[in-house]
């Protein structure tokens, strides 16, 4: 692989006869060539700059000049030749963009300084070779002498041979999981009052293996939200899915990526999407025998956008709503009694039946979008709503919530007895015209 780079400072690019790269030019993998644009000048004052056409501030480089070097450098490569213009107003250099280049024959670097090289410098090769304007990043630097060296450094060390194979797996299996990389540590086991975590030194692989890809989790939400919006949902396992979620997102059923999710109180704004949410989840949770019509009259009476309207006016009912991907995946409804009373009397609230000394709070509604079952969405929603029913009773040491769940269904069970719910009862509840048999769970709402 030939890099020719180009510049009025080359001995900015001594730098690469330093370490693995000059390892690499001794060994004969890398042919790294420095020229001096003022070599192209045939003036006695070597002049590489003029005035910008148009007026402004500073100079701008000659094309002439840019033009015999360049020519220079084209007839001294061979085979697949690319043409790097390092600009502040370049495409950002990626790993991807380096693989690529890592495949070039001939990559000439050509490092301008001032305002920039004249435009027609980059328009002129394009018919010629492979023509790659790139930036370093988002900041300002003098000239494109640092994006070189930077860039032979990341194309350089993926010419085989450049840095050990072993080397090369890791960086694969990085890339590829699209993650940044997990803290890694070393001897003295304790430095300055920090010791290394000590599931690194226990000697289990295993939950070594999951501590990292759980930081490397940590860190990418905290760094990069953008890399994990970004994440091929088919790379993350059930585990990774459950972190996520406790990161804030969450990866529904068929997804291709993680969603941004958040619990929230429900606001006005929400009703029309709670309401759609509602008609699709409520007859999830009913039995199989029940009819359209019973179905449809419920969620006439009590799921509709006037009863959602009255939920989120009346503060007796606590609405909270889990947004995922910018839209509800799931929401509770919860019923405040007045003082240290009973909400839900007429509904079979278990008054009598389990020892309180505070309001017996309802929990009337606990729906979640099918497709973010298994996902964590619904014990984050739980928390949160019980978290905001254990702070709307805080004058109270001992308040209770309960439930009622079709006796049926028993996925629903199983998820209020993670909860905490214990079955503490049953009851007749009406849908529509028709009876149903459910069972009363509760809880309380402080656990110490
Ligand atoms: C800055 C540069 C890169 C990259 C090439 C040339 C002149 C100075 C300059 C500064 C601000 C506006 C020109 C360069 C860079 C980066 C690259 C030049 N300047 N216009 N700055 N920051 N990330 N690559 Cl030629």
């Amino acid at each position: 692989m030939r890099f020719d780079l180009i510049s009025v400072f080359p001995e900015f690019f001594d730098v690469l006869k330093l370490s693995l790269v000059g390892k690499a030019r001794e060994h004969g993998l890398l042919d790294i060539h420095a020229h001096n644009l003022r070599d192209w000048t045939t003036d006695p004052h070597r002049t590489v700059d003029d005035t910008p056409a148009g007026g402004g501030a500073g100079m701008v480089m000659r094309p002439d000049i840019w033009g015999k070097a360049i020519d220079t450098a084209l007839r001294a490569g061979s085979g697949r030749q690319v043409l790097a213009i390092p600009t502040p107003s370049g495409t950002p250099l990626t790993q991807r963009a380096c693989e690529d280049l890592s495949h070039a024959d001939q990559v000439i670097v050509a490092c301008g300084r001032y305002e920039g090289i004249d435009a027609r410098v980059a328009q002129h090769y394009a018919g010629q070779a492979e023509v790659f304007e790139f930036s370093l990043g988002d900041y300002v630097l003098n000239g494109g002498e640092i994006a070189a060296v930077a860039l032979v450094e990341a194309v350089g060390r993926l010419i085989p041979g450049v840095v050990g194979n072993a080397q090369s797996l890791v960086e694969e299996s990085f890339s590829e999981a699209g993650l940044l990389e997990y803290p890694v540590y070393t001897r003295p086991e304790e430095w300055r009052g920090l010791t290394i975590p000590s599931v690194l030194t226990s000697g289990d692989h295993g939950a070594a293996r999951r501590w990292r890809r759980d930081r490397a989790l940590d860190r990418t939400v905290e760094r990069r939200p953008e890399m994990i919006a970004a994440l091929d949902a088919a790379t993350l396992d059930k585990k990774d899915r459950r972190y996520l979620a406790s990161l804030g997102y969450l990866v529904p059923k068929s997804a291709p990526h993680p969603e941004r999710a958040e619990v929230r109180p429900a606001s006005a704004s929400d009703v029309p999407a709670l309401v759609a949410l509602a008609a699709r989840t409520f007859p999830d949770a009913c039995p199989p025998a029940m009819s359209p019509a019973s179905i449809a009259a419920f969620i006439n009476e009590h799921l509709s956008e006037r009863a959602f309207a009255e939920y989120l006016a009346d503060p007796h009912w606590v609405t909270t709503v889990l947004i995922s991907g910018g839209r509800p995946a799931g929401y509770t409804l919860a019923l405040l009694p007045e003082g240290n009373g009973v909400a839900g009397a007429e509904d079979g609230a278990p008054d009598g039946v389990v020892e309180r000394d505070g309001p017996l709070v309802e929990l009337s509604k606990v729906y979640v979008d099918r497709a973010y079952r298994g996902t964590g969405a619904t014990a984050w929603l739980m928390d949160a709503t019980l978290a905001r029913l254990d702070e709307a009773t805080s004058d109270y040491p001992r308040p209770v919530v309960w439930l009622g769940t079709n006796a049926g269904n028993r996925r629903a069970q199983h998820a209020y007895r993670k909860a905490g719910f214990e079955k503490v009862t049953t009851r007749e509840f009406l849908v529509g015209e028709e009876r149903n048999s459910d069972v009363v769970m509760a809880r309380p709402l402080r656990v110490a």
